[in-house]
């Protein structure tokens, strides 16, 4: 398979089917622009897909121009909100292969729904963006809106994407490791109750450690948000599963709180926990502890991340 897909830009944005080179020139409407910011390298191209190639083996490279055998990388996602306009004739790409976050692709798509990342420890990496929170960018990790998928699952199934990405899912501690081992990120994480209550926090310097430390959660400190923190408790701590118990306590946290999550002594939050059709106390619920300060299981949890 070609990772190598190159996608039009212009003034009509959108994914673009690569042909069977694996690529695809720009369209018409950014002929003759030729950009110049952020350059990391200028050389000699026979076309514009021997520019693709030396762009995507080039670490700093997000895009390209290419006008008379002239190949240009640039650092930044050159985009039609790009305005320099040089070289007339030229042409400009980006290779489908440098987009690494939500945030990344919300330079060329803003809209929200599913859509696939790259990042340089794996394979391509289908994600749900969220693109309308607080100016979008985010990668959703983490969703709890009914009770039509189980949550109460296995250390293997924990480090895998289960359920589905348009509904309920967790997209996986492998996921969040490669993710938040690549770049600097936030967390956000947005709830509701039952009686339509919104609340969200933030939290700085996101990361999930590898799976030989038990994709252990850490992150700075918290940033805001009306729900409060209830993840300050978890913090340093490893995952926990019902099979693969972590957690601080003389109990198996993950299996008395229904859930898995990086358990202390258990838990001020656990939105991996039982989906409950109503706001019923019960710490083995969708809680977010400090949100009402009581353990009332929520209608609605998303968690996401975003670059820094
Ligand atoms: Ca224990």
């Amino acid at each position: 398979m070609s990772l190598l897909i190159i996608l039009a830009l212009g003034w009509t944005v959108g994914i673009v089917k690569a042909n069977s080179k694996g690529y695809i020139y720009a369209n018409a409407g950014l002929a003759g622009k030729m950009f110049t910011e952020n350059i990391v390298f200028e050389s000699a191209a026979k076309n514009a897909p021997h520019c693709a190639l030396v762009c995507n083996h080039h670490d700093s490279c997000m895009s390209f121009t290419f006008n008379h055998n002239i190949c240009r990388g640039h650092a930044v996602l050159v985009t039609s909100n790009t305005t320099s306009v040089l070289a007339a004739g030229a042409r400009s790409f980006y290779t489908e292969g440098k987009i690494r976050s939500c945030a990344d692709r919300r330079t060329i798509d803003g809209q929200s729904g599913v859509r696939t990342l790259y990042t340089s420890l794996g394979s391509p990496l289908l994600v749900y963006c969220d693109q309308n929170t607080d100016n979008g960018g985010w990668t959703v990790f983490q969703r709890r809106q009914d009770g039509s998928v189980d949550f109460y699952r296995n250390w293997t199934e924990y480090q895998h994407m289960f359920g589905d990405l348009e509904g309920n899912f967790w997209l996986g501690l492998d996921a969040l490791h490669m993710l938040t081992s690549s770049q600097s990120y936030e967390l956000r994480v947005d709830l509701m109750t039952f009686s339509g209550t919104k609340g969200y926090a933030t939290y700085s310097d996101f990361t999930i450690s590898d799976s030989s430390d038990n994709y252990r959660l850490r992150f700075e400190t918290f940033t805001g948000g009306n729900a409060s923190d209830s993840l300050a408790y978890h913090n340093g701590m490893p995952f926990s599963t019902w099979d693969a118990d972590h957690d601080h306590y003389h109990i198996n946290c993950a299996a008395v709180r229904h859930g898995a999550w990086w358990y202390t002594g258990c838990a001020n939050s656990n939105l991996n926990g039982r989906y409950k059709n109503s706001s019923v106390n019960g710490s083995d619920g969708v809680v977010w502890l400090n949100l009402d300060g009581v353990a009332n299981s929520l209608k609605f949890s998303e968690m996401k991340m975003r670059p820094l």
